[in-house]
């Protein structure tokens, strides 16, 4: 039974798919909110976070978003919060090819955050791995061909669904949010 309805704003259904399976374990309920909601320049995911809270907040209404990247060690975090635009412009080909001869270590971040009336929920999550050699896999989204999580062999998108989920940046993040938010009303 879901007790407990949040709303999800965001551009990104790749997220949506992967905060509905998330939240459903928790009996919260998703709404999609489908909009793209102003960014601040900042290079801290945190601040991304709080500016969209702002932006996506509407009175009586529990709302969620998100902020993530993909940061390559041996780029100084690059793309880190300028991941969308680094996959709308170079791609995955773009990015591998400026990793070229490099250590291959990366990580994925998330920032999740909740807002409902003064009530504000921060949480992150952050998976270690590398970057493979070439673009592998057909599930997920993003980076997720390109990205294999330290100790596994296969990339994001090899995985199934929920294997991405138990590892991933999101699944972390989103969990500690999920159980966050059934605290608060009292479950
Ligand atoms: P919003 O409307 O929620 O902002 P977005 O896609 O623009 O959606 P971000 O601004 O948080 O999201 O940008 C993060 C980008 O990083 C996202 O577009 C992907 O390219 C990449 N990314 C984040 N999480 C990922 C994941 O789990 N797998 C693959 N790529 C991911």
């Amino acid at each position: 039974m879901v007790t407990v309805d949040v709303t999800f704003v965001t551009s990104n259904p790749g997220k949506v798919a992967e905060v509905r399976r998330i939240f459903s374990d928790f009996d919260i309920g998703v709404r999609w909110s489908r909009r793209e909601l102003p960014e601040p320049q900042s290079d801290r995911l945190e601040d991304v976070v709080r500016a969209k809270l702002r932006a996506a907040h509407r009175p009586g209404q529990a709302v969620v978003v998100e902020d993530s990247g993909l940061f390559v060690d041996a780029l100084r975090g690059f793309p880190g919060v300028y991941s969308r635009f680094a996959l709308d412009t170079i791609g995955l080909e773009g990015v591998l090819r400026v990793a070229k001869g490099q250590i291959r270590s990366a990580r994925f971040r998330a920032v999740a955050g909740f807002r409902r009336g003064r009530t504000e929920i921060l949480t992150e999550g952050e998976v270690r791995g590398e970057l493979s050699g070439r673009p592998k896999g057909t599930g997920g989204f993003g980076f997720d061909p390109i990205f294999i999580p330290a100790g596994e062999r296969e990339t994001f998108a090899q995985m199934s669904a929920e294997g991405k989920d138990a590892l991933s940046h999101r699944g972390l993040a989103m969990r500690s949010l999920a159980r966050r938010i059934a605290a608060l009303d009292g479950k």
